[in-house]
């Protein structure tokens, strides 16, 4: 079995080739793929982890497209079902030269959302070290809510260690008060809490980084926040009271943000996985997420041994 595990909803991603061009004029696309979780899974195994991905795809070319492209990036593909009746989730994706980049959705009634708990209670977790969710698949519909429920669960009862990553997709919840209150509220299942300065304005009402972690260390199983400060870092406080700013490294030209905060995640897991200190992990947290902003596509950024080692030693940073 893998060391990691995680659930989400891969994404065909349509990226617009024409820079600042809207969603409504753009007429050229590549074909991508995505997925928040996925992102990470991918990112994991390019640093040497195994990792098991945990979702379902339509019978049609989008989803025979992720297997494939799945497979091509050696993530395990024996949770992934295929759902006859439903389509494959997609994205419209906007290039942008500032900013984040505008983006669209096709995924209400996609073959993802009707993922049932039946396939959660087939997963072995034996040997999986840390369970990575996100705020994205409980929010897709109340059949996935209800999965990931069932797979939370499970891995508490295992004591497996929890990342969890709020992620918000406000445009999937059915309100925004249904976001924050679940977010809230899986957050507190999880041993570490990766938000976001803004996801915290939103989720809790401040975008003071000391103020979000101090409202998440609140969560009953909740030992450590790291809060994502962008270009800043990000700051990290235990429930013991340690607290510390790690800064982010300078990047020349911002590509694309898309899938940073993922990088971050994965920077944070395989360091822990790798038995190195929260400090050192969430300074490789910071750099998976500069080198990804730099690359066009949702995880083309992410960097194997030799790329980060390389990273590091062109920062003179030691990890
Ligand atoms: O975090 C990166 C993701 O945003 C992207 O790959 C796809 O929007 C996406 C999603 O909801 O997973």
């Amino acid at each position: 079995m893998s060391e990691v595990i995680t659930i989400g909803e891969p994404l065909v991603t349509f990226a617009s080739k024409d820079p600042d061009v809207s969603l409504v004029d753009a007429i050229n696309f590549h074909k991508i793929m995505g997925g928040a979780e996925l992102n990470v899974a991918i990112g994991v195994r390019r640093l040497g982890h195994s990792v098991e991905y945990i979702s379902q795809v339509g019978a049609d070319p989008f989803g025979d497209y992720i297997i494939k492209t799945v497979l091509g990036h050696k993530v395990g593909t024996k949770y992934i079902s295929k759902d006859p009746n439903n389509f494959t989730g997609h994205q419209l994706k906007q290039l942008v030269t500032k900013g984040d980049p505008d983006t669209f959705n096709y995924r209400k009634g996609s073959a993802a959302s009707h993922l049932t708990s039946d396939v959660i209670n087939k997963v072995n977790l034996d040997d999986v070290k840390i369970a990575h969710m996100s705020g994205i698949f409980p929010a897709i519909s109340d059949t996935a809510e209800e999965t990931f429920r069932t797979l939370l669960k499970r891995i508490v009862e295992k004591n497996i260690l929890v990342t969890f990553d709020p992620n918000l997709r406000p445009s999937l919840w059915s309100s925004k008060e249904k976001m924050i209150s679940t977010i809230n509220e899986l957050a507190a299942s999880a041993d570490i809490v990766l938000p976001g300065v803004e996801e915290g304005k939103i989720l809790m009402g401040s975008d003071d980084p000391e103020k979000i972690a101090d409202f998440y260390l609140k969560g009953e199983r909740t030992k450590t926040v790291v809060v994502k400060i962008g270009a800043e870092g990000a700051y990290v406080k235990t429930k013991d009271g340690d607290s510390y700013t790690v800064k982010g490294f300078k990047v020349d030209k911002v590509v694309d943000t898309v899938g940073a905060g993922d990088g971050f995640a994965l920077g944070v897991i395989t360091a822990l996985l790798e038995g190195q200190p929260m400090k050192s992990a969430v300074l490789r947290g910071n750099a998976v997420g500069a080198l990804q902003v730099q690359t066009l596509g949702d995880n083309d950024g992410y960097p194997d041994k030799d790329g980060l080692k390389e990273f590091y030693s062109k920062e003179g940073v030691q990890e």
